[in-house]
């Protein structure tokens, strides 16, 4: 029996039997806003006067499973909003390839990458995050778009069975990466996949930083994930029956910062041949990347990133008419492009051994009509 199997579930939701370097913080955040009438007072002294946002127009929205992106207006139509969203944890088993290499995944909602969530600049976001009783681990949420508690991760942290409401105000323009972050265990649960993005739309939309509106057609949600799967003694791919089990043969893998998977939307050919994306010639798509925990490098074989906010913030100019572009682990970034020919393209991380060895690539099939201006065949393939 693995030290690991001998830990009681409650050191393993406390975090300490994996303790890490930002377990004191969290665990004084904890402790500031504990049901504890000195330091609630204390906190509440130190407190600015409380905004009243009961005026305030409430949406709740639907939040749908990636690539696909909720209903969302690009401009802003009147002044700020609550947007209400759910997060629901769920610990599930995931497999990552054909040959059926699986993983204790962790997610919100399901997915790999989480659901992007969109609001706009000075909207306030209003999370319920559920963590049901099904469940094995703590969990929290950090967003990298709020100010302040870790990004939230600090008042949200949650046992299984127990649930949280988070609101913060989206107060910078981009798309930004959200991820648990849990004390003593932050980048296993990043890296079992546990993170998403949020993107927040400038109030009139995307410009191109000269005054030019940059209208989408489409939005498509890229989520890139590495992944650290033990293997046996005769390296085969161990399967575990549950988080707690896999925890410490998997930080032994994550520690030689070599991932057996790099993939997109949590599996080896997610997002390619029938799960392709599609756009039509003419169509302008706007393409959301985000990676967690590790560099990555987006390029669209066949296309260009027209309008590329590489680290996604939107009020930057975007870089124009990019072959590839560069997000550091840790950030979202977002891309436009128009459609200008049809058939299919793959979209890849540039580290093409991560794209076509591990499998971090995707599809977008195009239908409309052949440009032979653009391109042509002037003589094809042939014993010459
Ligand atoms: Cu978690």
């Amino acid at each position: 029996m693995t030290n690991n199997m001998q830990m009681t579930r409650r050191t393993m939701l406390t975090g300490a039997a994996v303790a890490g370097a930002l377990t004191p913080i969290i665990v004084a955040s904890n402790v500031a806003n504990a049901d504890d009438a000195h330091s609630t007072q204390a906190l509440k002294s130190s407190k600015k006067p409380a905004v009243d946002l009961s005026k305030l127009p409430r949406e709740k929205v639907e939040l749908v499973k990636p690539p696909f992106v909720h209903a969302h207006d690009q401009k802003a139509k009147g002044g700020p909003k609550i947007k209400e969203f759910t997060l629901t944890i769920q610990e599930k088993k995931m497999v990552l390839d054909k040959e059926g290499t699986e993983v204790n995944a962790m997610t919100f909602d399901g997915s790999v990458p989480g659901p992007l969530m969109v609001v706009h600049q000075d909207d306030y976001v209003e999370l319920t995050l559920v963590n049901p009783e099904t469940n094995t681990m703590q969990h929290n949420i950090d967003f990298h778009a709020a100010t302040g508690a870790l990004g939230g991760g600090a008042l949200t942290v949650v046992n299984p069975g127990e649930s949280t409401v988070l609101r913060f105000k989206a107060t910078k323009a981009g798309v930004f990466v959200y991820h648990c972050a849990p004390p003593g265990m932050v980048p296993w649960h990043v890296t079992s996949g546990m993170n998403g993005a949020i993107m927040v739309l400038p109030r009139e939309g995307l410009t191109d930083g000269h005054g030019k509106p940059v209208v989408y057609d489409k939005v498509y949600y890229v989520g890139e994930q590495d992944f650290y799967v033990p293997r046996d003694a005769n390296g085969m791919f161990k399967k575990y029956d549950s988080p707690g089990e896999a925890y410490e043969d998997t930080v032994a893998v994550m520690k030689t910062l070599t991932p057996t998977h790099i993939v997109f939307n949590g599996a080896v050919g997610a997002l390619t041949g029938d799960n392709a994306m599609t756009a039509k010639v003419g169509e302008t798509v706007l393409i959301i990347h985000s990676q967690a925990n590790r560099d990555t490098r987006p390029h669209l074989i066949g296309g260009h990133g027209e309008y590329v906010w590489a680290t996604g913030k939107f009020q930057n100019v975007p870089d124009i008419d990019q072959e590839t572009w560069f997000i550091p682990g840790g950030t979202a970034g977002a891309a436009v492009y128009t459609f200008a020919q049809p058939g299919i393209y793959a979209y890849v991380n540039h580290n093409l051994i991560e794209a076509f060895e591990l499998g971090a690539a995707a599809h977008f099939k195009v239908t409309g009509d052949w440009n032979d201006d653009l391109m042509t065949s002037v003589r094809a393939p042939s014993a010459s």
